[in-house]
């Protein structure tokens, strides 16, 4: 089997989750450069309609939708799974996925991150208003993740899955601004479940360079 090819950048959340999975499974990849912004032009377009990133390759099979390429590298590639077989776990995991892509991506990452930190680096004045819009809901994704964790190690039990490599991104970054230092804090499972994250090689390993 040929390397998988991850396009997107590596400060994006949704591409760092692919690559983390990926290296939780010791695969290495390429990352083939598709920077932040409307990513309309081809190739991409062909590989993403949507224009989003990251699109995904492996031996010719093509693949969009950060789930689904999740999935693929977790039943393509068996060694140290990231989905639980017990089905309680399991649906809590894909619970969790399901809260990042409706609630968490849109609140922390399009409503907090984008403006706190991508429109300043691109010279753009940041949405105060969008980022005080997005804050209660960005607060109830870490008390309900909090919740469902609850005294486990990992977000749905005793291993790393999927869904932890959804959530730690997002977190990463949201830590990162003074809006998400109060919120990861409140709850005393979070930051020590970041901390066990981010000690993982997997983490180290695909930990975006700072900018
Ligand atoms: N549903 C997509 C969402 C991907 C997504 O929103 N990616 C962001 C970067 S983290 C993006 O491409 N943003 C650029 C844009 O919206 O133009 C997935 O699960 O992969």
């Amino acid at each position: 089997m040929g390397r998988p090819i991850v396009y997107g950048t590596a400060g994006s959340t949704y591409v760092w989750s692919v690559r983390l999975a990926l290296a939780e499974k010791g695969v290495a990849h390429e990352l083939v450069e598709v920077g932040f912004g409307p990513h309309r032009e081809e190739p991409h377009l062909s590989r993403h309609p949507f224009a989003k990133i990251p699109a995904f390759e492996h031996d010719g099979f093509q693949l969009y939708e950060t789930q689904a390429i999740l999935r693929y590298i977790d039943e393509g590639f068996p060694v140290a799974p990231l989905q639980s077989t017990d089905l309680h776990q399991f649906s809590r995991m894909n619970q969790i996925m399901g809260i990042v892509d409706a609630y968490a991506w849109p609140s922390i990452a399009a409503g907090v991150l984008v403006n706190r930190v991508l429109k300043p680096r691109m010279g753009l004045p940041a949405d105060e208003a969008a980022i005080s819009a997005a804050l209660p809901r960005a607060q109830l994704c870490v008390s309900e993740i909090s919740r469902l964790m609850g005294e486990q190690p990992y977000l749905t039990g005793d291993r790393v899955t999927l869904a932890d490599l959804m959530v730690i991104p997002l977190f990463y970054f949201f830590g990162r601004v003074p809006e998400g230092e109060a919120p990861l804090s409140e709850y005393p499972n979070i930051r020590p479940w970041m901390r066990r994250m981010e000690e993982r090689q997997s983490f180290q390993v695909t930990k975006p360079p700072p900018v």
